[in-house]
């Protein structure tokens, strides 16, 4: 297969200007659904034609047929659900034939969809065929299990205007804008390249070799929507790709980014990525070694061979009409002072072999260590420190949990008091007691209530850990769901350190410093964690302390010699 691209406009879901205005004002009437930022990246990329052929959220037949075997109901090739998935009321609250808004987070009107499904999904069969296992490790499955609607909705999607992005505007395109770059500067063969990471040499060669290879010129793809937690941000990265876009030719190369929320699906990824890129007029695309993969299951081992990916595109090239250009590790031979793919080093035994890992890479951010010429470009190495300063130096969020009177705030407060006589960062102290004094005055102890303090919690402690301050928390935290989002929450700008003081509930009741127990037990205090109400107890705190026969001031010392040995502070 040697293709040239047909760079025709493709079809996008947008009315004219003069419809848009008024759909605008009719749209007042209608029911309003407020979109999440996954769901404002796909529904920018159904409007614009990115996925093509997709012409609205999922129907059911169309979603059993994506999951069941990577095609639409009408035998179409598409191998990722996009759904719109909402709450059990709201879903209730609507019929089928109704026309509902979509709206951004700031209530800006950007489509209609005419709800022509409405019905609750198998969430684990969905995981286990589209991403390989139901286990929640994965980003994906995560976000299904625990963020995702109970309730999908399906159905056209009439386009009213883009989403509004105000960073680096210049330098995103649609399909069609593409599509009409290429067909100006008259290329017929670009070969795209999708990352989530920064560039690095390793990554120049790569793309380098490819566009030779193919013969064709190369588009750089960066996903900006939505990647993989802990990811590095794209500010960053895009400031880290416009430096070392100097380094490439610039008749043949271009970049543009691509607000795909991607779902870390390895291979069925691979595939989704090929088909958006076709859709942007590319006739290539590379796929390297464990393409879009999502790290470690819960047992500890990958989710997919590092060469699924390549294989499965294997399988549907022809019929996706966009072409795979596959490629194995490159990794650094340092008497030749070139980047080689590793599997076509036939000397090996005689040569020294350089490769620098992202989690190698992230431990020398974090240290402030060397990072080598060879691996990278100065200016990007740069960047990321500017972004990433040492660990030490950097924000985190100590998150106590446990039973009421277990100890939490006697040994939250002292850790705090050590830490400021330390110095050096900002130390907060949100306290169970404190913070519901403060930030949640109106709530209770139901489920609904206690998750909802939580999640305040969490985004304070978030805010104040990106900021680069310390942000000690003590509330009971009793669902284990409800920490895992806190922690995705903090983890995004640095560590988070998941204390269990592990008071037994008999020693909690017997000391019962502020006589709860007592009412509890009568019956006086309903729903009293341990008592009257669960307490999920953690399953891998970074640390779990005992405080009987133990004083308090050891506790706070336990705690701090493991921020010591996490390089959160320095010994
Ligand atoms: S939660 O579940 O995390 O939102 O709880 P939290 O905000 O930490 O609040 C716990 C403090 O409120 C007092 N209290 C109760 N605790 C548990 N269950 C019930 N029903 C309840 N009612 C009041 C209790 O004193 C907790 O304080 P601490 O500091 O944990 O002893």
């Amino acid at each position: 297969m040697s293709m040239l691209a047909n760079l025709a406009p493709i079809p996008e879901l947008y009315v004219s200007y003069e419809s848009a205005q008024k759909m605008k004002t009719e749209a007042a009437d209608l029911v309003s659904h407020d979109l999440t930022p996954r769901q404002i990246c796909d529904l920018e990329l159904l409007m614009n034609g990115g996925f093509n052929p997709l012409k609205g959220f999922l129907s059911q037949e169309d979603y059993n047929g994506v999951v069941d075997n990577m095609r639409l109901a009408d035998g179409t090739l598409w191998p990722m659900p996009i759904t719109l998935d909402v709450s059990e009321d709201f879903a209730a609250s609507l019929e089928i034939g109704q026309d509902i808004a979509l709206r951004d987070q700031e209530g800006v009107i950007l489509a209609t969809m005419t709800v022509s499904d409405s019905w609750e999904p198998n969430k684990a069969h969905e995981a286990e065929k589209v991403f390989g296992a139901d286990d929640s490790a994965h980003p994906a499955v995560n976000y299904l299990h625990n963020q995702a609607g109970k309730i999908y909705l399906g159905g056209p999607v009439t386009g009213i205007q883009q989403p509004v992005h105000y960073d680096f505007r210049a330098r995103r395109d649609t399909p069609n804008e593409l599509r009409a770059y290429f067909r100006k500067v008259g290329w017929r063969k670009v070969v795209a390249f999708q990352t989530r990471n920064p560039l690095h040499r390793a990554h120049q060669e790569l793309t380098f070799r490819a566009a030779r290879e193919a013969q064709a010129n190369l588009l750089i793809h960066p996903v900006v929507g939505m990647t993989k937690p802990g990811d590095v941000d794209h500010f960053t990265r895009v400031r880290c790709y416009e430096a070392v876009l100097d380094q490439y030719p610039q008749a043949t190369t271009s970049m543009s980014l691509l607000n795909l929320a991607m779902r870390m699906a390895g291979p069925r990824e691979a595939v989704w990525h090929g088909l958006i890129r076709k859709n942007h007029g590319c006739t290539h695309f590379i796929v390297g070694r464990d393409h879009a993969g999502p790290g470690k299951n819960s047992a500890g081992d990958d989710f997919y061979g590092p060469y699924d990916a390549q294989d499965l595109f294997r399988e549907h090239q022809d019929e996706m009409g966009i072409e795979m250009v596959d490629f194995k590790h490159m990794v650094y031979v340092q008497e030749r002072a070139q980047y080689e793919p590793a599997d076509e080093i036939a000397d090996k035994e005689n040569v020294t072999i350089l490769n620098i890992s992202g989690t190698e890479l992230r431990r020398r951010l974090q240290e402030g260590l060397e990072i080598p010429e060879w691996f990278s470009f100065p200016e990007v190495v740069t960047e990321l420190r500017r972004t990433r300063p040492p660990r030490n130096k950097q924000g985190f969020t100590v998150f106590f949990t446990g039973f009421s009177g277990s100890g939490k705030s006697t040994i939250a407060n002292a850790l705090m008091v050590k830490l400021m006589e330390m110095g050096g960062r900002p130390v907060t102290l949100l306290d169970g007691d404190i913070v519901r004094k403060n930030l949640s005055s109106e709530l209770g102890f139901s489920k609904e209530h206690r998750d909802l303090n939580i999640r305040r919690i969490g985004y304070v402690a978030s805010e104040i850990t990106k900021n680069g301050g310390i942000a000690i928390c003590a509330p009971i935290a009793p669902y284990a769901t409800t920490r895992r989002a806190v922690r995705e929450d903090v983890e995004d700008f640095g560590a988070f350190v998941e204390v269990h003081v592990a008071t037994s509930i008999e020693e909690c009741e017997r000391r019962d410093r502020k006589g709860l127990y007592k009412l509890a037990r009568e019956g006086k205090i309903k729903e009293f964690t341990g008592i009257s109400d669960p307490y999920d107890v953690p399953e891998s705190p970074e640390l779990a302390v005992e405080t009987e026969n133990v004083d308090v001031d050891n506790c706070a010392h336990q705690v701090l010699l493991k921020l010591e040995s996490m390089g959160l502070i320095s010994g």
